[in-house]
């Protein structure tokens, strides 16, 4: 396996026109969750990924698991719980520059994991163990996982990859900064986005921040800042890299997981640092384009046209 990643993904219903939830007629129905949309962005480049998760024994946990695996993601580490649900997710597009997210995700099937749900051996056989703050936020059980999780790669020579993607729906403001903090310190990599790095370090710039994380521990540190593109800290070399042009951004939730995919997919690859970082922001720029926080996710033959065609363009 080149990367486990573990998390919940969640049914997702977005209203086909905007305005308030209340009037809303027509859903469309997809899936929502971080982990599972970077596992779908490193499928499609060809990378082998597992994702490790509680559903409902429910239809949309049939539905999750159906498109997951539908993706070439292995789901062999995933439990079906038959009294607890899959959890939903619900968007409310107020208008064009306004959409609200609403959960419904307390008591999830996944919202239950715990230390116990690991199977060490499954995690030891990745290169990479890629997880977000948003898992810890779900539940005690699922901080501990974590944690549990966090030890088991270190155990095994494992690389661990962290996003930090601060939910402030899911807790409060200080105890997900500590919480966050505890897990960066321990991660081998780092991608938080801007404002996720000023809420982990009392920094405001990039280089500062990026700084302030890899003095806690980490050996990589890659600060996105959204279109712009991204400033990086590795041992012995450091730089920004620019964002690739968006035509028109169409729907931007997803494009983190996009651009952890194109990272890792990137150093999977054996690329440098910088190289990997451009990958990252061309998944990036690629997802954003198109409706929906997975949809976009581009497949090998394409992410390399549009990067060629970008390099063509620079000329
Ligand atoms: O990064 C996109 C995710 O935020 C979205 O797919 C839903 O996982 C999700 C969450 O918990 O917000």
């Amino acid at each position: 396996m080149d990367v486990v990643t573990i998390g919940e993904t969640m049914a997702l219903f977005t209203p086909k026109t905007t305005g308030l939830l209340r009037h809303a007629k027509d859903f469309s129905f997809s899936f929502a969750g971080a982990e599972s949309n970077v596992a779908v962005g490193l499928a499609r480049l060809g990378h082998r990924v597992g994702w490790v998760s509680q559903v409902g024994q429910d239809e949309f946990g049939e539905a999750i698991l159906a498109f997951l695996q539908g993706e070439g993601i292995d789901t062999s580490e995933v439990k079906k719980r038959p009294k607890d649900p899959t959890g939903l997710m619900i968007k409310e597009p107020l208008h064009k520059r306004e959409l609200r997210v609403y959960y419904y995700r307390r008591h999830s099937a996944a919202s239950r994991m715990n230390p116990n749900t690991l199977n060490e051996a499954y995690l030891a056989k990745a290169k990479y163990l890629h997880l977000t703050g948003i898992t810890p936020a779900l539940s005690e059980g699922c901080r501990q996982m974590v944690m549990k999780a966090i030890e088991i790669a270190k155990k095994h020579g494992v690389q661990v990859v962290f996003d930090p993607n601060y939910r402030s729906k899911l807790w409060d403001k200080k105890r997900a900064k500590q919480v966050l903090r505890e897990i960066a310190a321990q991660a081998d990599i780092l991608l938080p986005g801007i404002d996720e790095g000023r809420l982990l370090v009392n920094e405001e710039e990039p280089e500062q921040i990026a700084e302030s994380l890899r003095d806690m521990g980490a050996s990589m540190v890659v600060v996105k800042l959204g279109s712009k593109g991204a400033y990086y800290v590795s041992k012995g070399s450091s730089g920004y890299v620019e964002g690739f042009p968006v035509g028109q951004v169409v729907d931007p939730v997803g494009a983190g997981d996009a651009f952890a995919a194109g990272f890792l997919s990137g150093r999977l690859d054996g690329l440098p640092v910088a190289e990997a970082v451009r990958r990252a922001c061309a998944v990036a720029a690629l997802v954003v384009e198109v409706q929906g926080d997975f949809e976009g996710l581009p497949l090998r033959e394409t992410l390399e046209r549009f990067i060629n065609q970008s390099n063509q363009d620079v000329l």
